[in-house]
């Protein structure tokens, strides 16, 4: 399978992140990436390609206008009223409140976000931009024919909704890239998200649509970020009704229960019957991963792949979480040679 990489994700380079009180080094950095595709580079996997730049349009199709003008002007703002280092936000609308947009870039912040560890950073639009043509690249592919492809995108997406960002997410690639294919001419797109964070903003997206199946397998928000999304009972509204299903599991999680989930999860995407699949692949369910915890071992994301490819779809893997990074690109890596083995 090919991988769709370009350098632009070194752009996005935090300084820093608000966690259990003080500020620490960003977890989600431009070494995350560059250890994936050594790794892919050394495997027998298959080609690596650049993405081709595809405009604004797919990214508007996810996106509120607003959100967008926001991201793109938020660093210049930034500096003008406080100096160039990374732009964090301080307060939060909760309950109560009557949110609108405000006019400072402080409130503005406030406003978009969603928590204090996702850094604006003089290179964060352009970053996010690059990474949202890998995940269209990546469909293009797929579309086109090709049995999978993988998007290794970085900054990840998944907890970015239609006008919020956080999570160290700014553009749901994932979602971007499932509204692609449909544009194309599919008429169903599952989104497996494997992740040990819930994808909140992937469910968000797509919550009250039945075009696209949402799965996820994640941590408990009643344990974990982002705490207040992916519970059992979120099962869609409206015509999405039953078309969003999660598998919220407990710290301490291995692969015995974590498979099961899995099991559960492809025969829901069987009986669902889509066009394609978006694997939203993130790799914090590992053992070692520092801020997650699940038990995952380096082999299994070999049987996950497997499993994956038994599926028999179209399958696009976006890059999401994993921060144990010198066995990152062994884990994305067994998971995409998994899938490939497997005819
Ligand atoms: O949840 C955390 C967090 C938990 C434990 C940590 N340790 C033990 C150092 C550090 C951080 N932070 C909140 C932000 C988490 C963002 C998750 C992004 C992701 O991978 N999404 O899929
Ligand atoms: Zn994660």
């Amino acid at each position: 399978m090919k991988t769709v990489y370009t350098d632009d994700h070194r752009l996005q380079n935090g300084q820093s992140e608000l966690i259990d009180g003080k500020l620490v080094p960003c977890f989600e950095m431009p070494r995350r990436a560059d250890i994936v595709l050594a790794r892919v580079t050394e495997s027998a996997l298959g080609p690596v390609v650049a993405p081709e730049r595809h405009g604004p349009e797919p990214v508007a199709r996810v996106h509120t206008a607003p959100f967008l003008r926001f991201l793109e002007s938020a660093w210049d703002a930034w500096v003008a009223e406080h100096g160039a280092y990374d732009a964090l936000p301080l307060v939060w609308p909760t309950r109560g409140f009557h949110p609108r947009e405000p006019e400072t870039i402080d409130g503005k912040l406030s406003y978009f976000s969603l928590d204090a560890g996702t850094p604006i950073t003089p290179g964060t639009w352009t970053a996010a931009r690059s990474a949202a043509d890998v995940a269209l690249t990546g469909q293009r592919l797929v579309a086109a024919g090709a049995r999978a492809a993988f998007a290794l995108c970085r900054p990840p997406g998944h907890h970015a909704n239609t006008d919020t960002y956080g999570g160290y997410c700014f553009l749901n690639n994932a979602a971007i890239a499932a509204q692609a294919f449909l544009d194309g001419g599919g008429r169903k797109v599952a989104i497996l998200d494997v992740d040990y964070h819930h994808g909140n903003g992937t469910q968000a997206i797509f919550y009250d649509r039945a075009d696209v199946l949402f799965v996820s397998l994640h941590g408990h928000p009643a344990q974990e970020f982002p705490y207040f999304s992916g519970y059992e009972e979120e099962t869609g509204t409206g015509v999405g009704e039953g078309f969003n299903l999660n598998f919220p599991m407990r710290w301490g999680t291995g692969f015995e229960l974590w498979s099961q989930a899995l099991e559960q999860s492809c025969r829901r995407i069987a009986e669902y019957a889509p066009d394609a699949l978006v694997v939203s692949l993130g790799l914090d369910t590992f053992e070692y991963d520092p801020i997650s915890r699940f038990k995952l071992k380096s082999e299994d994301y070999l049987t996950v792949g497997r499993r994956l490819a038994g599926l028999g779809l179209p399958t696009l893997f976006v890059m999401e979480g994993g921060y144990a990074v010198e066995a990152l690109g062994e884990n994305t890596v067994n998971v995409l040679t998994g899938f490939e083995e497997q005819a």
